[in-house]
């Protein structure tokens, strides 16, 4: 049986993990708009992985015999001006992502919820790999300036992002 406390801020972390996903599908919509096409596909392919976290939390809360409780999606940010501010925004919105993984551990290690502490940590690994990701983009624009042509060979690259479904252990 899961403590309400800790039933409740992982339905709140669902929420923000498909708020995540409509962030990303408004940047992607953005970077489509642009013809940036591996921008776009990057942005896409994160907003899936985005679905899954908060499925994985979802079929967690289940699995410990939880209550779901839906809550309302918040219009995402679509005040998109480049792609290194779209880049910059991303890394802002995932350290705050960092911040409500946390409070999660932080609250099932106050409640005694070792469960939840165990499962939320590959969320805490994912959130290292995903901003150090998002920061590898950035420096990349900052370095090489965002001539066409730089660009468009970034824009290459950031297309071969694939969609792999999650390697979360016990999915
Ligand atoms: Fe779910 O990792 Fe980003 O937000």
């Amino acid at each position: 049986m899961l403590n309400k406390n800790v039933e409740g801020i992982l339905n709140a972390q669902i929420n923000k993990e498909f708020y995540s996903a409509y962030l990303y599908l408004g940047m992607s919509a953005y970077f489509e708009q642009l013809g940036l096409k591996g921008f776009s596909n990057w942005t896409k392919v994160q907003a899936q992985e985005e679905m899954e976290h908060g499925m994985i939390i979802f079929n967690y809360v289940q699995e410990r015999d939880g209550d779901i409780e839906l809550q309302e999606i918040e219009k995402p940010d679509n005040d998109f001006q480049n792609p290194l501010q779209v880049f910059e925004k991303i890394l802002e919105h995932e350290k705050e992502v960092t911040s409500n993984i946390e409070r999660v551990a932080n609250l099932s290690e106050d409640e005694c919820d070792r469960a939840t502490r165990h499962f939320i940590n590959w969320y805490i690994s994912e959130q290292v790999e995903e901003e150090a990701q998002v920061l590898d983009v950035i420096k990349k624009i900052k370095f090489f300036g965002t001539d066409c042509t730089i660009l468009y060979h970034l824009d290459k690259e950031l297309e071969e992002r694939e969609y792999k479904s999650s390697n979360y252990p016990n999915k």
